[in-house]
């Protein structure tokens, strides 16, 4: 059996786009930090790493959809933090962001990685930004870089 997976590390030429939503940014500002750190401790080049804003989770799927489009990046790692509220919005930019990502990143043959928190409350999100659960943007760029290398064998 012949075992393939990709390994942690980038050879300095990568380009890599991070899309994050501004939406709740306390939280999601720690996981851009999370997020570059992985790519600069992995062996990235800082030059070659860009980080796109936009407003909410809600509209990453679009701006996801441009930018493999315009075939600049060898991955894309997507970042926002979606928490719960008194209403039932939470759940309908959970599903759409979610979905977006997904049947977007189906369209092309680049990389993507999920890094949106989906919470309960503030707390749980401030748990997995860089204190007690780690920070899920370290982790999602981790999964990218993975999955670069990888692809470059399947
Ligand atoms: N956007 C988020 O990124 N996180 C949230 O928790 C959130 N909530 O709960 O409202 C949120 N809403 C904004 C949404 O993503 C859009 O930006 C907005 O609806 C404009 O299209």
């Amino acid at each position: 059996m012949q075992r393939i997976e990709g390994r942690l590390q980038l050879t300095g030429t990568e380009r890599v786009a991070i899309i994050a939503s501004r939406f709740n940014h306390l939280i999601t500002d720690r996981l851009v930090e999370g997020a570059q750190d992985a790519f600069l401790r992995h062996g990235g080049d800082g030059e070659r790493l860009d980080l796109i804003l936009v407003p909410g989770a809600f509209e990453i799927p679009f701006a996801l959809d441009r930018v493999l489009a315009g075939g600049r990046y060898d991955g894309v790692c997507c970042l926002g933090a979606i928490i719960r509220g008194a209403t039932p919005h939470f759940d309908y930019v959970a599903a759409e962001a979610t979905k977006g990502i997904a049947n977007t990143t189906l369209k092309y043959a680049k990389p993507v990685t999920f890094g949106l928190l989906t919470t309960n409350t503030i707390e749980q999100a401030i748990e997995r930004a860089g204190t007690k659960v780690g920070n899920k943007g370290f982790e999602a760029m981790v999964g990218l870089i993975e999955l670069i290398d990888l692809y470059r064998s399947i």
